[in-house]
């Protein structure tokens, strides 16, 4: 599937799931497409320990991979805390979940480690291979005229400043540039490379690439609830990672400061993507779980599940997700959960740096501003 060039068709008729905040459930009322079935298993039981030896568990955590952390087993309410005035419809209700303990990178996944997989796999990201708007057309309203094609060849989503402000926010194909040649080796445009940011994030990846990456590595992509509990690190119900005050966010985030996409004061040192490691962590040693680049996760998007999973009065242990995507506004369009926000987000848009702030994403979609970061179990990495 080319669904990677849905982003190409989004310049001509749709849109993605915006950042734009409280447009999430506008159309919830006019549900045509079914809801989801929940996956997950409802008890109040404790997460259990993984069935593996404890002194061999122990000895793991200790010596983990290199570059990843132990995350503990624990439960924790997952969305919108109620003191988070910006959150939108679709990080709501809270809901309690428990997750078992498991391993994940301390940071996104950069240049250099895929590339590393790249020589190795010889893998070319959706964005280097070729369109078939065949594929494509299939995820499109019927009807869809079919672009020059000039226009469908190999590319990405750039971002692009606007010289003055934007009335409606709404459209984000006035910051987006569909623009041929782009991808993860010529990041900010075809001209462009990777020499000298071998630790800033990899990005126009899509979610199959990054599958592509986690099998390469022996790892997996998390789940959102594993995502959000990883974020919020030891301490629980605050708006950001770090506690509910926003003035350390130029510390913490790299983030768009200033009027969006038009003015940015740069505060936090970074116009785009930043290294890894630049920003403080959280307490749980992972950095940037909050901006930079929106994180992948393995959940399909569905802006019923929290509703579902929130009617149970128990704690759902392991969330994988909804079992079927739903989107109002991206009817055609299996999407995927993307979290953490990234350097666009700003607090006049969609303060994404939230920790329960999530949005949808094509499967096959890549832009400058959305990578990834891998996770494992213990018995993953004791097969190794
Ligand atoms: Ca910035
Ligand atoms: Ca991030």
């Amino acid at each position: 599937m080319r669904l990677q060039k849905i982003v190409l068709a989004l310049l001509i008729l749709i849109s993605y799931t915006s950042c734009k905040k409280n447009t999430a459930t506008k159309n919830e009322t006019n549900n045509t497409i079914s809801t989801v079935v929940i996956d997950s298993n409802k008890t109040t039981k404790t997460p259990k320990s993984p069935k593996i030896d404890k002194t061999r568990l122990d000895s793991l955590i200790a010596n983990p991979p290199n570059g990843m952390v132990w995350i503990p087993a624990g439960t924790f309410l997952q969305g919108a805390v109620p003191q988070d005035k910006e959150a939108m419809a679709h990080e709501k209700p809270q809901h309690p979940v428990s997750v078992d303990g498991f391993f994940m990178d301390i940071t996104e996944v950069t240049n250099a480690a895929f590339l590393k997989f790249v020589k190795e796999t010889g893998h070319k990201t959706i964005a280097e291979r070729d369109i078939d708007w065949e594929d494509m057309k299939k995820q499109l309203p019927e009807g869809t005229p079919k672009p020059h094609d000039s226009v469908l060849q190999p590319g990405s989503l750039l971002f692009k400043k606007s010289k003055s402000s934007l009335p409606n926010l709404y459209d984000f194909s006035q910051w987006w540039r569909w623009t041929i040649g782009v991808n993860w080796k010529h990041p900010s445009g075809k001209n462009s490379s990777i020499k000298g940011k071998d630790h800033y994030p990899v990005v126009h990846v899509s979610y199959q690439d990054a599958l592509a990456y986690c099998k390469w590595a022996g790892r997996r992509l998390p789940t959102e609830a594993e995502w959000e509990y990883a974020a919020r690190g030891k301490q629980k119900n605050t708006i950001y990672f770090w506690g509910d005050d926003k003035t350390k966010l130029s510390k913490m985030v790299n983030s768009w400061e200033g009027e969006f996409p038009v003015n940015n004061s740069l505060e936090d040192g970074y116009e785009r993507t930043a290294p890894v490691k630049t920003y403080q962590p959280n307490s749980f040693g992972l950095y940037e779980m909050g901006g930079n680049v929106w994180e992948i996760t393995n959940d399909l998007y569905n802006l019923k599940y929290y509703e579902i999973l929130a009617k149970s009065r128990n704690a759902v242990i392991n969330p994988k997700g909804a079992s079927k995507a739903y989107n109002p506004n991206n009817p055609y369009i299996e999407e995927i959960i993307i979290k953490g926000g990234s350097f666009l987000c700003s607090d006049s848009y969609c303060a994404s740096y939230r920790v329960s702030s999530r949005m949808g994403s094509s499967k096959d979609s890549s832009s400058e501003h959305v990578g990834f970061r891998t996770v494992a179990t213990p018995e993953m990495l004791l097969k190794e």
